[in-house]
């Protein structure tokens, strides 16, 4: 999914087909796969997806509200560096989805290919699954097919999804090719997701439909295969061999799955797969895990028992991974898992209880670790850490030397006040964030420049402190604030307050929002018009994004004074973040 391919152009494709299929009344389909009817004639290319933001502003106003309200709390934190993206990275996952949702009659791509501005007679479809004609055409940026693609391309990172590749993490290959040889003979789409080390050495993902199995014999590096799973691939293998005829015979057959059953070696040709740099990761038949938090009424999906899972960056020193309950160290798997990062990870599964965790290095190294338990995301990086620890009560921690640190937090319930994603920021050698009754308790052995950022699907927080005091306690006050308190008498309740979050549009840091807020706003829109740097805190920008369209402009600041102008004529009572919630709702 992070890899950038260039589609080729295949001339001289008949399109007699085109005149005797029927492109909308697509027979029953049974879940089978059928070319031609099931995939779409669109690719993963940054073509057909290109714009700023590509994620965000390709999907329409509606979908991006469905995956707020349809995804719980993780699932949506887990898309959003996707959909903050500035390049294309791909939509590999969202083609494949709902190529098997058109097998099962869920979706029919025929019917929407004039929202591509285009007619159906300029694509061809062939009944060759590798014979493409590849029409580059355009469409408009929020177009209905667009958005559906991208908003599955986002489903990867339902619970629904990510548990399934846990489930079978313990397969053999041999397992795995059974089981898409017995779906291909039958031609019953299967969602395939690799993982693999590319030839520079990076990560990379991908993801396909198979669809298809044969038994035959095949050479690819002077290796022979005997079994070959069709796959349609929505990334067209390289350009540069398009001209060598003697190469496209080869070119036709690289997207597929070769398997020798005799020594178990496996390659997809056209990514350079093979048993040495990558996995099958991902396997999925049941259209209820596809659809699972979709858009289209008509599936079901009973999931699993949860297995939890804890993921690192890429360890450089000797570790562990400890289930503390039974004092188990964790398996390790590969596969692909989401959470938006680069450079690759390494994952632990439990197969036991949910329980409490701890990731141990001999080094203090750069660490980035998460544990996904059934009701929360839980994440620790340190730039110098040997260690990271993990309770699903709610408390995640760091030690090592001092350096800078990252705790986060994220629940899909049981969590206290308003905030369900918690984030503390600072540099110490030790630091534990820990959920109470009260809110949030930050331990460090120095919360100097510390800071706690606190969200929900409406609204953000930020609170900054420096303090020599050695825990701060965030909690909620009864205007909706975020507010830092010390104990200082050492008496078990934290009542000294240290500071508070700003109410949304209150620049100046009064506590009231009028006029001289939105005075202040405006000379910063002017700084950032003229292209230079706001002037204002990381604070006063999260309070000064009155809209909450991710701009600061003179809209906000005019925003402030209709505010304003209704509170000061006693029309409006209450804080800027509800009048702005009552003005979109
Ligand atoms: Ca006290
Ligand atoms: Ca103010
Ligand atoms: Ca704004």
């Amino acid at each position: 999914m992070k890899q950038k391919k260039i589609p080729k152009t295949l001339a001289g494709i008949a399109a007699a087909l085109l005149m005797t299929t029927p492109l909308t009344a697509a027979a029953d389909s049974n879940g089978t796969f059928q070319w031609g009817r099931d995939n779409w004639t669109i690719f993963n290319y940054p073509l057909y997806f290109d714009h700023p933001y590509p994620y965000l502003e390709c999907m329409s106003e509606e979908h991006l509200e469905a995956l707020r309200s349809n995804l719980n709390h993780v699932e949506y934190r887990l898309t959003e560096p996707m959909l903050e993206w500035e390049d294309f990275f791909g939509a590999c996952y969202g083609i494949s989805a709902t190529s098997i949702l058109a097998c099962h009659d869920i979706l029919n791509p025929d019917e929407h290919y004039d929202e591509f501005n285009v007619t159906k007679e300029q694509i061809l479809l062939t009944d060759d699954l590798h014979s493409i004609d590849y029409r580059r055409f355009s469409y408009p940026q929020k177009s209905w097919p667009r958005s559906v693609v991208l908003y599955y391309q986002m489903l990867q990172c339902t619970d629904a999804a990510r548990q399934n590749s846990v489930q079978i993490c313990d397969w053999t290959m041999q397992q795995k090719i059974d089981y898409l040889y017995t779906h291909g003979e039958s031609s019953q789409p299967v969602l395939v997701t690799y993982d693999w080390e590319n030839q520079n050495g990076e990560g990379a993902a991908h993801a396909v439909v198979a669809c298809g199995a044969e038994t035959g014999s095949w050479e690819w590096n002077d290796e022979t295969y005997d079994i070959c799973i069709i796959i349609y691939d929505n990334v067209d293998p390289t350009p540069e061999i398009m001209d060598d005829e003697v190469k496209l015979e080869h070119l036709k057959r690289e997207s597929c799955l070769y398997y020798n059953s005799e020594n178990g070696n496996w390659i997809v040709p056209s990514w350079k797969i093979t048993q040495d740099n990558g996995v099958l990761a991902d396997l999925v038949d049941d259209v209820g895990i596809v659809n699972d938090k979709g858009i289209f009424p008509g599936t079901s999906y009973t999931p699993p028992e949860w297995k939890d899972v804890v993921t690192a960056n890429v360890l450089q020193s000797d570790y562990t991974v400890t289930a503390l309950d039974t004092q188990t160290e964790l398996p390790e798997y590969p596969f692909f898992y989401h959470d938006g990062g680069e450079g690759g990870e390494q994952n632990f599964v439990n197969h036991g209880e949910e329980g409490p965790y701890l990731l141990q290095t001999e080094q203090p190294q750069e660490l980035i670790s998460a544990a996904y338990y059934e009701n929360a995301m839980l994440k620790g990086t340190s730039d110098a850490g040997d260690e990271v620890r993990f309770d699903p009560a709610g408390c995640v921690g760091v030690a090592g030397e001092k350096a800078d640190y990252e705790l986060e937090m994220v629940f899909n319930e049981d969590y206290v006040s308003d905030w369900y994603d918690i984030v503390a920021k600072g540099t110490s050698s030790s630091v534990e964030l820990k959920m109470t009754d009260e809110g949030y308790l930050l331990t460090a052995d120095d919360l100097h420049e510390a800071s706690l950022i606190a969200r929900n699907m409406e609204d953000k927080a930020i609170v900054s402190v420096s303090t020599d005091a050695k825990s701060v306690l965030f909690r909620e006050n009864a205007s909706g604030q975020l507010v830092a308190t010390a104990d200082l008498d050492g008496d078990g309740i934290y009542e000294t307050e240290l500071a508070k979050s700003r109410l949304l549009g209150d620049l100046n840091g009064d506590d009231t929002v009028n006029a001289s807020d939105a005075a202040v706003l405006l000379i910063a829109a002017a700084e950032i018009g003229a292209g230079n740097a706001s002037g204002l805190t990381e604070e006063q920008e999260l309070a000064a994004d009155v809209n909450d369209d991710r701009a600061i402009n003179a809209s906000d600041s005019a925003n402030i004074l209709i505010f304003a102008a209704d509170v000061g004529a006693g029309s409006y009572t209450g804080t800027l973040t509800q009048y702005m919630r009552r003005e979109r709702s």
